[in-house]
């Protein structure tokens, strides 16, 4: 099995040529911003704050720490950290020992925690003890008892970390800039989700062009509201972007408008970026806040789709520019420009960050439509792209790599799309069996297989529901087996307690004697998922 799909090298070369791989690694480049702006505020977080000599320094330090810890380069390390300035020294650190970050949201328990090592086969987490009244290291030990590679646990706070973080600085050689650098998390359709294994090339040039066209300089403020190992608040431009910019990143412990207004204020944060629901929340905030929110800019709005109603809204509620932003983190990132017409930014979720980035709107119908199964101009179709920041597999997945990209290499995004002329692109539905849910991703299929580990269930078949503030909530259509009679509140009970991310637990759970579509012979999970949703919508 590979671990890794390269480029062909023809292409590589050209994505070289035409200066988007740039042979620098995230060490490489907090080094160079270190050199320009020692003094500057790099991170805030709750208690502390540091300069980018700080950050450099930490991130030495944590190098060094684990190669003394017996962590080799080109190993794994899961990082499962909330907002707070460590995450920042953690990755730099890990960056530069050649050691590959596996992020896991916080939102992540036993189950997903248990995958991600075991499917990285990794040496250690680096974690915090308690969070926000969840006892991460806790379950990060318990991980490291089932999956064998797993040697060491490091929870922020602890005697383990604070050795791992007062090593004595070492040259240590820098990784090779083509090699994989992370792997980052994907929001999933099938049953455990897959990594990402990006680069530090083609990171750092979607880091570049973010923070050039987000309009990031020295004195921006960026404030990462929402967890920073997403990939949104990650690259788009987010910390990233900042540190590539020489700017402050402000980490927030909570994203809520009352915690995000008080940091704007005392930071004066320039830009931000949230989920549709939490741009709502916000902006009926600032109707009655007392803070000050003169010193915004931007707010990029992007995860789920932003609906025309919402986006009127956001620019004269928080007095900013809004700025859309459709990314996923397999790579393709698309943008609104600060200079659009009203017209574009508000009706689409922007166009891609590289005049290479390909992009191909292809028959919806066929599931394996190729590239060159184009729709007419104009038509809604499914969305394949390939392009210098975009992967061509996914981590040790030859399987799953087969169907999600092209013979001709183009990931399908699963995400159904309308392209103006312009290169501007709608997204106007999914093709893929996801939940969306306000930004956090479901796949119907994980959920259906926790369920059905109940002793009491059948089968079940997760749909996504409308809802008003979320955009989408999960449905789970549950059939028992003969003479069990399972309620929803046990069944959401059963799916929390085998240890997963809350916001995977479905919302609803309808417990059905048979599904609508099974009298009529096999039917496949998707054509049932196609007839749930319709019936979900009736009602
Ligand atoms: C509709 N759907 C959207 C949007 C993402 C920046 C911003 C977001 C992500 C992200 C990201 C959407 N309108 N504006 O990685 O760098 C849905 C699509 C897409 C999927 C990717 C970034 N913005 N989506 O959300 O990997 O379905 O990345 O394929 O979590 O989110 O999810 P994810």
């Amino acid at each position: 099995m590979k671990d890794h799909t390269p480029w062909p090298s023809e292409t590589a070369a050209r994505y070289r040529a035409w200066g988007y791989w740039r042979g620098q690694t995230f060490g490489a480049l907090l080094t160079s911003v270190t050199e320009a702006h020692a003094g500057r505020t790099a991170v805030v977080g709750e208690h502390e704050r540091w300069t980018f000599a700080g950050l450099d320094e930490r991130a030495h330090r944590i190098a060094a720490g684990l190669i003394e810890a017996g962590i080799r380069s080109g190993e794994r390390v899961v990082v499962q950290l909330p907002n707070i300035p460590e995450f920042l020294s953690v990755v730099f650190g890990l960056w530069r020992a050649g050691v590959l970050p596996v992020f896991a949201l916080p939102a992540h328990r036993h189950s997903e925690l248990r995958h991600f090592a075991s499917q990285s086969e990794a040496s250690a987490i680096i974690t915090v003890e308690e969070h926000g009244g969840h006892g991460y290291a806790g379950v990060a030990r318990a991980v490291a008892r089932d999956v064998e590679s797993v040697r060491a646990v490091f929870a922020v706070g602890t005697e383990e970390f604070t050795q791992l973080a007062s090593a004595a600085p070492r040259e240590l050689p820098d990784p090779d800039p083509a090699g994989v650098a992370f792997l980052q998390l994907s929001g999933g359709s099938t049953g455990l989700p897959k990594l990402i294994p990006r680069t530090h090339d083609d990171y750092l040039y979607s880091v570049r062009e973010s923070a050039r066209i987000c309009a990031l300089r020295p004195e921006s403020v960026y404030l990462a509201a929402l967890p920073v190992a997403h990939n949104f608040p990650l690259s788009s431009p987010g910390v990233l972007g900042a540190v590539h910019a020489g700017a402050a990143t402000v980490l927030a412990p909570r994203p809520d408008a009352d915690t995000a207004f008080r940091l704007i204020e005392a930071e004066r944060v320039t830009i931000s970026g949230v989920v549709p629901p939490l741009a709502a929340a916000w902006v009926q905030a600032a109707a009655r806040t007392t803070h000050d929110l003169s010193s915004v800019d931007v707010l990029l709005v992007g995860g789920a789709k932003c609906g025309r109603e919402l986006a009127e809204r956001i620019g004269p509620a928080l007095g900013c520019r809004l700025q859309q932003v459709f990314g996923m983190a397999e790579g393709l990132v698309c943008y609104t420009r600060l200079d659009d017409p009203a017209e574009l930014v508000l009706g689409t979720q922007g166009r891609p960050i590289s005049p290479d980035d390909e992009v191909r709107v292809v028959n919806p119908d066929d599931p394996r439509a190729g590239s060159s199964d184009e729709v007419s101009p104009g038509e809604v179709g499914a969305l394949l792209t390939r392009g210098p920041y975009t992967i061509r597999g996914y981590y040790r997945a030859d399987d799953h790599n087969a169907t999600a990209f092209t013979p001709d290499g183009f990931y399908r995004t699963g995400d159904l799309v309308r392209r103006r002329q312009s290169g501007h692109l709608e997204v106007v539905g999914r093709a893929k069996e996801q939940i969306n849910r306000g930004g956090e991703k479901v796949a119907a299929e994980e959920v259906e297989n926790h369920l059905m580990a109940h002793a009491g269930v059948l089968d079940a078949a997760v749909v996504a529901v409308p809802d008003e503030y979320l955009g989408e909530r999960t449905c789970a259509y549950v059939v028992p087996v003969e003479g069990a009679a399972p309620t929803a509140a046990q069944l959401r009970r059963f799916v929390r307690e085998r240890g997963v991310a809350a916001f995977k637990v479905p919302d609803l759970v309808q417990v059905v004697e048979q599904f609508p579509a099974t009298g009529v012979g096999k039917t496949s999970k998707r054509e049932l998922r196609a007839a749930l949703t319709a019936l979900a919508k009736e009602r």
